[in-house]
């Protein structure tokens, strides 16, 4: 803990704030977490990671560093974690999902600005967030204009490179999309001093796709009836795959799967088989944003998946592996991100499909769309979500929230309503 508080200071960090942050970070997940009957003994290892994400993983952080390794901070699953892997340099998510420094925030960004820019913010200028304070680089990126403008006053605090992303899906716009990969990837070298070779881009294109191969996996298995594991715990999993060692966190989430089989062939749930099953689809939450889930799962529901970028939409589409060239690698891996279907997209309309999609192959009674207040692209999509999700016949409820907890009484009552008459 000494040596902690030491790496803490090193890296600026306002030691009081941050152990106010830990403690209710550790209180919050024992409540929401912890207390959890017949979890899976996989998610120890989640547990400890969560338990370890301003230690360990942060000390980790500190000695690839001193090994000369670059780390990069994101705010978006459009920046591809391929390329910076292939510079040996290490990838973290940097959203936030907790009130804080909401004040602070509120002197550079407008009030009407959504909670998750207001939290990256204000844990930057509240000092409180290690992983911001380890970059080398912060990567924004053109998506919606909350973060876009966000990222002109947040390049005054950090060392930032922002993105062009397409807003439509021409050929003009790909051909835009592939020279910002190419501009990303000219950035990493200057940074890093190395040259990506074909044979680091495939070998981290290997590693990324199997990342998310185990998260597919998990959602394929999780699809069971009865569900094997809450949603809240997948929400988790989702969160520390922005956080932790690629490698070991797709090891460590094929044991978890190992287990869930093993769970599913004794035909065993963590809910009773006729628990109402809901798919959660809009605005990422990041962690420690578990405020809706666990409403969900304490009104008599379970969430069997997430339509999110903290979920399906950052895992259903792999790279194409059977490239050799580095060109030929960096057009399958701009073919891939492509397929993203962020409502900063105009039209939007490949979302409506994969929405319908997977409420099919989760066998969902019901879809909760979930936009965090001022979100304008999440937000207009509600509209054509539901109706989508009505011409199919799958019941939706709109809620519109952010990362206070003064709505957690008349959102449950919300919820509880949706889940008697689904
Ligand atoms: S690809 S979803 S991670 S942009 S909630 S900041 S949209 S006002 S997060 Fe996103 Fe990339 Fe798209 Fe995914 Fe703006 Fe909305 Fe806030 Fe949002």
């Amino acid at each position: 803990k000494a040596s902690y508080t030491d790496m803490w200071e090193n890296l600026n960090l306002d030691i009081e704030a941050h152990e106010g942050l830990l403690e209710v970070l550790g209180k919050f997940y024992g409540d929401i977490y912890m207390s959890q009957q017949g979890r899976l003994q996989g998610m120890e290892y989640l547990d400890f990671v969560l338990s370890e994400v301003h230690g360990l993983r942060i000390q980790e952080l500190v000695e690839a560093k001193e090994q000369g390794r670059k780390i990069i901070g994101t705010f978006c699953v459009f920046v591809p974690e391929e390329l910076t892997l292939a510079v040996d340099a290490i990838q973290v998510g940097l959203c936030a999902g907790a009130d804080a420094g909401t004040e602070a925030a509120e002197t550079v960004v407008p009030r009407n600005t959504c909670a998750l820019i207001k939290s990256f913010i204000g844990f930057k200028m509240a000092k409180i967030c290690p992983y911001t304070e380890s970059c080398d680089l912060i990567i924004g990126e053109t998506t919606c204009d909350g973060k876009k403008k966000a990222y002109e006053a947040f390049g005054e605090m950090a060392p930032m490179y922002v993105m062009e992303i397409p807003q439509r899906k021409e050929a003009s716009e790909r051909a835009l999309w592939k020279a910002e990969v190419m501009r990303y990837k000219e950035e990493l070298e200057k940074l890093t001093g190395k040259t990506i070779t074909a044979e680091a881009l495939k070998k981290s294109i290997k590693t990324v796709n199997d990342k998310r191969r185990a998260l597919q996996r998990l959602n394929t298995l999780r699809a069971a009836v009865p569900t094997p594991i809450s949603g809240r715990d997948v929400l988790l999993i989702n969160q520390v795959s922005f956080y932790d060692d690629p490698i070991r966190f797709t090891n460590s989430i094929n044991t978890l799967c190992d287990q869930i089989e093993e769970r599913i062939a004794k035909n065993e749930g963590i809910v009773p088989e006729k628990t109402p099953r809901l798919m959660l689809a809009g605005c990422p939450m990041a962690v420690p944003n578990w405020k809706l889930p666990y409403i969900v799962e304490s009104s008599g529901a379970v969430v069997v998946s997430e339509e999110s970028c903290i979920g399906t939409r950052n895992t259903r589409d792999l790279v194409d592996e059977s490239a050799e060239t580095i060109e030929e690698m960096i057009d399958a891996i701009c073919e891939r991100y492509m397929k993203i279907d962020c409502a900063c997209f105009t039209p939007n309309d490949e979302r409506l499909e994969n929405i319908k999609k997977l409420a099919e192959e989760t066998k969902v009674d019901g879809v909760i769309h979930y936009s965090l207040m001022f979100c304008q692209p999440y937000t207009h999509e509600t509209f054509k979500v539901e109706k989508a999700l009505a011409d199919a016949e799958v019941p939706m409820l709109a809620i519109e929230t952010d990362y206070s907890m003064e709505d957690v009484e008349q959102l449950k009552t919300r919820v509880e309503a949706f889940v008697e008459i689904i």
